[in-house]
């Protein structure tokens, strides 16, 4: 046996495990197939259920990641080696479902089809058949998701670090119009594509008091007594990089009781009591907050947000100490990024870890702090930024709130030296506001924790340095850089879309998987050509007919394929402006009304997103939506021209069928309000134009893409501000603007509420007294942009042209060109030679 002992994960494999858990062809894949269907599903094909035989596909395909998973973790503990990992810290990981991109980044989908076809399983309905991992709301999840995916790819080696959610992002019904939310049970039939490590466990202490002591050095010392323990069980989900080794992993936490059942508890006939810690402490892993923007400022949020940093915190230091580094190099073996304020706790976590119980002086664990965090900011939206009650804060952290007054007393002592007499400043920068019941200001902390700070467009990262930063860009202006988001071609061009892959490959290679920035642009030349306009047009009819039986299957209405696909899918929110898109389709329908050819080309508008379940006007705008879509879908003239569509529960498996289907990409945000957006580049990949304003990377895709290739409108978001500053007044754009005001008239009329005036009346209030995401000052920009849009839909083959030109000229908004800058920007890693670009 201690032949064994030793042995790199490749050898055992090779040597010991044997093609059927390794080997790529469809002869093992089949035969491996069966295999877990009889060992792990324990059931004969005959009485096999299709959720058997995916649970059968998934280990099989999990098999063939494991060598690379084990040698990527090797690297990462064996001394060996001495690459820095970056450990991604994100509350929120929106993987969307595994089997299909793990496919395409090992190779093998061909492969499966065939293993699957002699055992009569058809590929398509097993990953129908995949629950969908809803750890995230929106874009912040999404991005995470598809940074890991590059950093494989890239041969980084890294960890993301979250929490497994038992209940993830709520699945969406809509009933009469109205959202409704249902539990996400989607762990009910196992989750074969994670590994539970239940020898890696930490344990978190929560609440309690501080007590100071001198040590056997004599050394004032500091121990925290908590109040309650949890443990943190960690769950590994291998991600693959696409056609390379390196296979990363995400290390989720679950929480559990240190002590699971209370024995004394029972004797005594106390059942309750008996599980009492084990539910409490279950509870904070429970359930992802569905809020997406509005902070909840729930104690429960920041005991989630506390837990996975504290395990991440203790597992990196395992990981190194394995690894036999120093605790003083720590910064030198760990790039740790924390993804907006929601793991900022980190940064007094880490200095609790390295002056408590390592016993480091001070100011050297402030450097490596320092030197090891990196915060990006997603939102400029005021009542995002996270800042918690100081007697929460007390409560549930109270060393980590001494250990922030520290902080925060040495940074002002700083800054008092360098500022002389500016308080102003010194309030402004401090990490308490002291204003009313005083608040820990997480953006403040992460900020000064960190050595770089970055926003994700360029116009967000200059509006973070004029406004919610503006200070500390102005103390620290060295830390501020912008990287822009990208997205992962494989999951939202070769997965989604791979018709359009195989033209592309077709005519340029498949190098523009894996450097989408260097490759892409050969297309170019194509976009002129009669031929390739052609196929490109063919391809995309197929994506509107599949998106269309989606549409058909989930609400039941019939849309023409023919039509223009405008398509609006993001989180609901009034700054993204929804609601605009629906006042101009209260325009159009009273346009078309009169009279029916007047707006030129048919259209199909498409809205999909969730609501934050406690946001009541964004649950409003739903309603309308479908209001106006009842109304309209059952006109029968108007009906002929346009449908418009609310489709239920947008989440990664259903947007892998709407971005590939669009012709118009809604990108309608208050300048100065999305901070990037990335369904913007989704969409623009697979050959959509954008409709949209100069705001977030909006800007950057119109720059990219020509300026004549986009639909542009709106105000800038200087304008904006000054239009606030000098006095907005929507109500006399309402006055006049006549087809404005009749548009708002009829919402208010009742007309979309069966006569009830009182429902939108809230919305429209909101529109014509405030108006704050300045709708009614974008209105008739927005409408004569949309006449322009089809007006170009009309002449196709150019629209053609011009939807190639989109997707060649896209390339840098590819996430593996975000990860690069990350690497030389911030976390200082060199990349190998060959993913250099
Ligand atoms: C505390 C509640 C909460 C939850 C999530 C506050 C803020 C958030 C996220 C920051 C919201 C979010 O997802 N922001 C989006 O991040 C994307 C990735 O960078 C950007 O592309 C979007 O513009 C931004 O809205």
């Amino acid at each position: 046996m201690s032949k064994i002992a030793n042995v790199s994960p490749a050898e055992v494999h090779s040597n010991t495990l044997g093609n059927v858990r390794t080997g790529l062809s469809a002869d093992a894949i089949a035969e491996a197939l069966i295999n877990n269907l009889h060992c792990l599903q324990a059931k004969l094909p005959q009485h096999a259920t299709r959720n058997d035989w995916y649970m059968a596909l998934a280990y099989t395909i999990r098999d063939r990641m494991m060598e690379r998973y084990m040698a990527t973790v090797a690297s990462i503990a064996e001394t060996s080696t001495a690459a820095k990992v970056v450990a991604y810290l994100s509350a929120e990981f929106l993987t969307g479902p595994h089997l299909g991109n793990s496919l395409i980044n090992l190779g093998i989908w061909q492969n499966v089809e065939e293993a699957l076809s002699r055992v009569g399983q058809d590929l398509p309905l097993l990953l129908e058949q995949e629950e969908e991992p809803g750890l995230g709301n929106g874009g912040l999840g999404r991005l995470a998701a598809c940074y890991m995916d590059s950093l494989a790819t890239l041969n980084v080696p890294a960890i993301g670090y979250g929490i497994r959610y038992e209940f993830g992002i709520f699945d969406q019904l809509i009933r009469d119009g109205w959202q409704v939310e249902v539990t996400d049970k989607w762990l009910r039939f196992g989750n074969p594509w994670e590994i539970v490590r239940s020898e890696i466990t930490f344990d978190v202490k929560l609440g309690g008091r501080t007590e100071s002591y001198q040590d056997e050095e004599g050394r004032y010392r500091m121990r925290w007594l908590p109040e309650r323990m949890v443990k943190g069980v960690a769950y590994d989900t291998p991600v693959p990089g696409y056609r390379v080794p390196t296979t990363n992993l995400l290390r989720l936490w679950k929480a559990e009781a240190t002590e699971s059942f209370d024995f004394e508890a029972f004797n005594v006939g106390d059942y309750y009591g008996a599980v009492n810690e084990k539910v409490a402490s279950e509870t904070i892993s429970k359930v992802l907050y569905p809020n997406d923007e509005p902070e909840a400022g729930k104690q429960l949020r920041l005991a989630q947000q506390y837990f996975f940093v504290s395990c991440s915190l203790q597992d990196m230091l395992r990981l190194l100490q394995m690894r036999g580094e120093t605790l003083d190099e720590f910064h030198l073996y760990w790039a740790t990024q924390l993804n907006d304020t929601h793991p900022s706790i980190a940064v007094a976590e880490l200095m609790r870890l390295l002056v408590d119980e390592h016993t480091m002086e001070w100011d050297r664990a402030w450097t490596i702090t320092q030197q090891t965090c990196g915060y990006t900011n997603h939102t400029l939206l005021a009542e995002a930024l996270e800042r918690w009650p100081l007697p929460l804060f007390a409560k549930l952290l109270p060393r980590h709130l001494e250990i922030i007054y520290e902080i925060n007393r040495r940074f002002l002592d700083d800054l008092r030296r360098r500022y002389p007499g500016d308080d102003q400043l010194l309030g402004r920068l401090s990490l308490i506001d002291e204003a009313g019941d005083k608040h820990v200001r997480m953006a403040h902390l992460a900020s000064v924790g960190s050595h770089a700070i970055n926003g994700v467009a360029a116009l967000h990262t200059n509006l973070l340095k004029q406004t919610v930063l503006r200070d500390f860009y102005r103390v620290t202006p060295e830390k501020f850089l912008n990287v822009t988001n990208g997205v992962t071609p494989r999951r939202w061009v070769a997965l989604s879309n791979p018709k359009l892959s195989a033209l592309i490959t077709r005519h340029i290679g498949d190098r523009w998987i894996a450097n989408l920035e260097d490759e892409l642009q050969h297309l170019e030349p194509l976009a002129i050509d009669v031929d390739f306009q052609r196929d490109w047009q063919t391809i995309k009819a197929d994506n509107k007919r599949a998106l269309a039986d989606l549409i058909k299957e989930r609400t039941g209405i019939l849309v023409d394929p023919h039509s223009l696909f405008d398509i609006q899918v993001k989180r609901i929110h009034e700054y993204k402006r929804q609601h605009l898109n629906a006042l101009y389709l209260i325009t159009l329908y009273n346009k078309l009304r009169r009279n029916c050819s007047a707006a030129g080309t048919s259209r199909t508008v498409i809205f999909g997103g969730k609501a934050a379940p406690g946001y009541r006007m964004a649950k409003l705008i739903i309603k309308l939506i479908n209001a106006i879509a009842l109304t309209i879908n059952l006109d029968p003239v108007v009906s002929q021209r346009l449908k418009v569509v609310f489709l239920p529960d947008f989440n990664v498996k259903s947007s892998h069928r709407v971005y590939p289907a669009a012709d118009l990409s809604e990108q309608i945000s208050t300048a100065g309000k999305e901070a990037s957006g990335t369904g913007n580049m989704k969409f623009a990949m697979n050959g959509a134009l954008t409709i949209g304003t100069l705001d977030g990377a909006n800007v950057e895709i119109r720059d990219a893409v020509g300026h004549e290739n986009f639909f542009l409108f709106g105000l800038t978001a200087e304008e904006v501000e000054q239009r606030r500053a000098e006095g907005y007044t929507p109500h006399s754009l309402y006055v006049s603007n006549p087809e404005l005001r009749e548009t708002i008239d009829l919402i208010a009329s009742g007309f979309f509420s069966s006569g009830d005036r009182e429902l939108f009346r809230p919305l429209v209030d909101s529109l014509l007294t405030r108006d704050d995401y300045m709708l009614l000052a974008d209105y008739q920009s927005y409408v004569d942009c949309q006449q322009r849009a089809s007006d170009a839909y009309a002449n196709r083959n150019d629209w053609a042209r011009m939807s190639i030109l989109n997707t060649a000229r896209v390339g840098r908004f590819s996430s593996d060109r975000s990860i690069r800058e990350y690497c030389r920007d911030i976390w200082k890693i060199r990349l190998a030679a060959s993913d250099e670009r």
